[in-house]
């Protein structure tokens, strides 16, 4: 039984090692909310991907933060679950915003794997006890500099190279690396920057033996992406499109994609992901752990999500030190040379979340708690 006494938000802000440059922007610096639940004494943690803008998605860090506080924390606020995943219920009323409701979710999980004292990746079903990494590298200022980014990765093992696509920074951006790396495991994702009237262009990606191509079309579109797939050779990856089961079952009906990306925050939390994972499983659709540059309470729940055994191609789940100087977490996420993380197989997520450091990075700060 978990009970939920208060709900904890705040903000922290973290510069990235490297600036992240998608086909809408480009970001230097992280302005991140994490949520504390605290339930019987024991405090859950998780972190709300929300972005900076509403880019990605319609939701960002300001719309989270007033849809937690005046509707889903005040929906679990003095309430006891018998699990974490009854709690979705109780948010459903609240139409989207599943970033927001995953926050609340997911710190519940997170509460009740230490209430249980068992590993969250174990309650969340999981059975893979290694998985494998790739990287997202965004848009560079050169070719050049992309490819040495490239080459840095490929030495510390990742075993998938995905790139950042938009027009002007795709083709011609895919024959460099594909002449340097021939054989190389390496995908594009163009955060839906191309429309049908770019179909001649897109046809000449499948050239370069991408293992995917993600979300070349809009955000929101699941029958463009069929019509796509029928005249692609290259698989389709689908990342912003899929926000539920649902929306993973018309996809692989419509068979608008051979693959799904899955981001727990996207999907609206740890209850979700699963499904989306089991749908996809049913379609025999291979998935994989998205990123949403995430500090490492995030990442820690993409690692116990990619246990999950249809989590069978390496995902955006990389090392810490690719994104931080320091992280929040202890121990830091480290690969393998191998290109893998191992998991610990510890109670809750196997990271220590690093409040006194969390402490000096928070620039606000907000408590609900029951019966105020
Ligand atoms: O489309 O996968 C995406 C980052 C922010 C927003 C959207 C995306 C990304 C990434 C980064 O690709 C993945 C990572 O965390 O390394
Ligand atoms: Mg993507």
């Amino acid at each position: 039984m978990i009970k939920i006494d208060g709900i904890s938000l705040r903000e922290i802000q973290m510069p990235l090692v490297h600036f992240f440059e998608t086909s809408f922007g480009r970001v230097y610096s992280r302005r991140i909310l994490l949520l504390t639940a605290h339930c019987d004494g024991i405090d859950g943690w998780a972190e709300c991907v929300a972005g900076e803008d509403p880019y990605y998605s319609s939701e960002w860090i300001e719309t989270a933060w007033l849809t937690i506080k005046h509707y889903l924390a005040p929906a679990v606020l003095g309430r006891s679950f018998q699990a974490a995943a009854e709690s979705a219920p109780a948010m459903d009323r609240v139409r989207g915003h599943r970033m927001a409701k995953a926050a609340v979710e997911n710190a519940l999980w997170d509460a009740e794997a230490r209430q249980k004292q068992v590993p969250l990746w174990r309650l969340l079903g999981g059975t893979l006890g290694e998985i494998p990494c790739g990287v997202s590298i965004g848009i560079q200022d050169s070719v050049e500099q992309l490819l040495e980014k490239i080459e840095t990765e490929l030495a510390a093992g990742y075993r998938r190279v995905k790139v950042k696509a938009k027009p002007g920074w795709d083709v011609n951006v895919l024959e460099r690396v594909r002449a340097r790396w021939p054989d190389i495991t390496l995908s594009c994702d163009a955060n839906s920057a191309y429309t049908m009237d770019d179909l001649g262009h897109l046809r000449q990606f499948d050239k370069f033996n991408l293992l995917m191509i993600e979300q070349p079309l809009w955000n929101d579109d699941l029958y463009f992406h069929a019509r796509l797939q029928r005249q692609l050779k290259t698989a389709i990856c689908l990342d912003e499109s899929i926000e539920s089961a649902r929306d993973a079952r018309v996809a692989a009906e419509s068979r608008a994609c051979r693959i799904v990306n899955i981001k727990v925050g996207r999907v609206g939390g740890f209850s979700e992901a699963r499904k989306v994972h089991d749908v996809c499983r049913e379609h025999k659709i291979p998935v994989w752990c998205g990123g949403m540059l995430e500090s490492g309470i995030g990442r820690a729940h993409n690692i116990a999500l990619s246990t999950l055994d249809n989590f069978s191609l390496p995902g955006d789940v990389s090392a810490s030190k690719r994104y931080w100087k320091e992280d929040i977490v202890y121990p830091e996420i480290e690969v393998t040379p191998q290109g893998t993380i191992v998991i610990r197989d510890e109670p809750g997520t196997g990271y220590r979340v690093r409040e006194d450091l969390i402490e000096k990075l928070t620039v606000r700060k907000e408590t609900f708690r029951a019966g105020e």
